[in-house]
């Protein structure tokens, strides 16, 4: 055993082990030469495959149960005493029965391998950011990304010392069925219990179920904030560094935001962007009355396809090295590959449910038949990206000039607005929505709603929630600013008005602008917008139509918008703060003057 002192966690070890009963403990202490082995046997057990080391030095390839590709939203549950502090948008169990049912689940899951604890730090060690948490895992494949994607090993071990806190994660792969999968949190204790799956979001516990899910309770508790952002510097021409988060809901862009390289014109004028966190951002407010954002994390979990030399150059070169990518195509020649990714396929390969593929390949119906999975993955080290911050692990985090929040809608939202204030902001974040598009299941065109891209992670009731947001406005005495922003208006040729990928540091730089005081904008009844020619579109082909319609604001769509919030907001009855209803009444009433006017 590692050289821990701790007993309760000991004692915690021997319980697990006694339900799981695996044939071996085995104590991870992060150290390079464990690595080594590790990686060794995770090969060996056929459970990683090295790629063609001279092209991918470092890097393997693991392919998952094809039942098991992403989160699994309707069997994640927080585990309250009051059904009502989990809130409508989480399901929910009584902590006794989410302990029972996952037992049973858990029972002799882990006989004929190995336990592996891993004692990890969300936040760089010893961080006032920081929380610890200690996952026991029968996956070898856990382990080897829990070491990319958080600070593991002997360092945690120390700074816990003999009495310190933790959050006790306990997974199990189990036998990776469905109808024996379950990730639940228990905020009460502490505690996550996640069985039957192996991937990344309902395994990783570092990630989703601790970063977000129990943070979030943790936060409220103790006046901080835990949310699903990224957080990025803006290097001005001059050298001054200016740092924004940003919340986008899943799979709007959030890594390739962070990792944003100027276009010609502005890389020109002397900007860059420094890379701090692609995914959760943990807020406090600082000496300063300003809010700290700290990144948790130490890696990235990307998602594959659609990552290529235009929409994340800095991405492809971050997985060059030391990386696993999951459930991409794997080429016979033991390169990887993914759909609109780098270069050409391979000229045959194993894609990513097993099954042979080749370029061109289509099913029975003449469809084409993907390599890589929708939602394949890498794990790569986040030091390696080229854009990453020389600050990004400073303990006592970055000063955030700016909020963003965002969805992806193709009418109403313009590019860009700031809010009138803070609460005003708050009601922004907190109706945040995106219209389905063809590629999801049910109505085209319905909104769905995301509150600051929060709802699969938000690990309490988010009236109570909202309340903790408007509650930390007057805390932080000098709050940043807060904007909304949507790329993805279209026109009526039904194409994107606005060109996205770089050329969004064009909108960042008038958020920051209004969030010194300057940048010039015009009032209207949703927020500030930004006044003709305030936004710089120097070297850019959109022309002062193609602005004008994406800054429109229609008064009438608005209004009818309102039913839609109405109805989202009245789910949470009494919790919703009254602050967000009066800023509700307070658009309508805005509103109805324009149109009267
Ligand atoms: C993620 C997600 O995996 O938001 O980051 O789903
Ligand atoms: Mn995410």
């Amino acid at each position: 055993m590692a050289n821990c002192n701790h007993s309760k966690l000991k004692a915690w070890v021997d319980e697990v082990s006694a339900i799981c009963t695996p044939d071996q403990v085995y104590w991870v202490d992060g150290s390079e030469e464990e690595r080594v082995r590790l990686e060794k046997r995770a090969i060996a057990r056929g459970l990683i495959i090295p790629l063609d080391q001279d092209k991918h030095p470092g890097c393997f390839y693991s392919r998952s149960n094809p039942n098991d590709v992403a989160r699994t939203e309707h069997l994640t549950f927080i585990c309250t005493d009051r059904m009502e502090d989990a809130g409508p948008t989480n399901n929910w169990m009584s902590p006794e029965d989410g302990y029972a049912r996952a037992t049973e689940f858990f029972k002799g899951s882990m006989k004929g391998r190995t336990l592996y604890v891993i004692p990890f730090s969300m936040g760089p060690v010893g961080s006032p950011f920081s929380k610890i948490g200690v996952e026991l895992t029968d996956s070898l494949y856990v382990v080897l990304n829990m070491r990319i994607m958080t600070r593991v090993g002997a360092a945690v071990l120390a700074k816990l010392g003999s009495d310190g806190e933790f959050t006790k994660c306990l997974h199990s792969r189990s036998d990776v069925r469905e109808d024996h999968r379950l990730i639940m949190h228990f905020p009460q204790d502490n505690t996550i219990w996640s069985v039957g799956s192996a991937y990344g979001g309902n395994a990783l516990l570092g990630k989703k179920c601790l970063a977000l899910r129990i943070a979030s309770w943790q936060a409220r508790r103790e006046g901080w904030l835990a949310e699903h952002m990224l957080i990025l510097g803006v290097e001005h021409p001059g050298g001054k560094v200016e740092y924004i988060t940003a919340a986008f809901p899943s799979a709007c862009g959030k890594t390739n935001l962070a990792m944003l390289i100027p276009p010609e014109g502005l890389k020109a004028k002397g900007y860059r962007i420094w890379t701090v966190g692609d995914d959760i951002a943990w807020l406090r407010v600082g000496p300063d009355g300003r809010l700290w954002a700290c990144n948790p994390e130490a890696g990235f979990f990307g998602v594959a396809p659609g990552t290529n030399s235009k929409s994340n150059p800095n991405a492809i070169k971050t997985v060059r090295k030391n990386t696993i990518f999951t459930n991409v195509l794997l080429g016979d020649d033991l390169t990887v590959w993914w759909e609109d990714g780098e270069g050409a396929p391979p000229a045959s390969g194993v894609a990513w449910d097993g099954k042979p593929w080749k370029p061109g390949l289509k099913d029975k119906d003449g469809k084409p038949v993907v390599g890589a999975h929708a939602n394949s993955r890498f794990t790569a080290p986040a030091g390696q990206c080229p854009s990453i911050a020389p600050n990004w692990e400073d303990p006592k985090g970055v000063p955030i000039s700016a909020i963003i929040f965002g969805g992806r809608r193709e009418r109403l939202a313009p590019l860009v607005m700031e809010a009138l204030d803070w609460n005003h902001g708050v009601y922004l974040g907190a109706t945040v929505a995106s219209e389905r598009t063809a590629a999801q299941v049910g109505k085209l065109g319905e909104v769905r709603r995301d509150p600051m891209a929060m709802l699969p992670f938000c690990g309490y009731n988010m009236g109570d929630y909202f309340g903790h947001w408007i509650a930390m406005g007057s805390k932080a005495k000098n709050p940043p600013k807060i904007f909304h922003v949507n790329w993805f208006r279209k026109g009526a040729d039904g194409k994107f008005l606005w060109p996205g990928y770089g050329e969004n540091l064009r909108v960042l730089e008038w958020v920051l602008a209004r969030a010194r005081g300057e940048g010039k904008a015009e009032k209207t009844p949703i927020g500030y917008l930004p006044a003709k020619g305030a936004i710089d579109l120097t070297g850019l082909k959109v022309d002062s139509g193609t602005m004008d319609s994406l800054l429109e604001v229609k008064p009438e769509e608005w209004t009818a918008e309102l039913e839609g919030v109405k109805a989202f907001f009245d789910k949470f009855g009494a919790r919703l703060p009254k602050a967000l209803w009066d800023q509700y009444e307070g658009l309508r009433e805005r509103l109805k003057a324009k149109v009267a006017a």
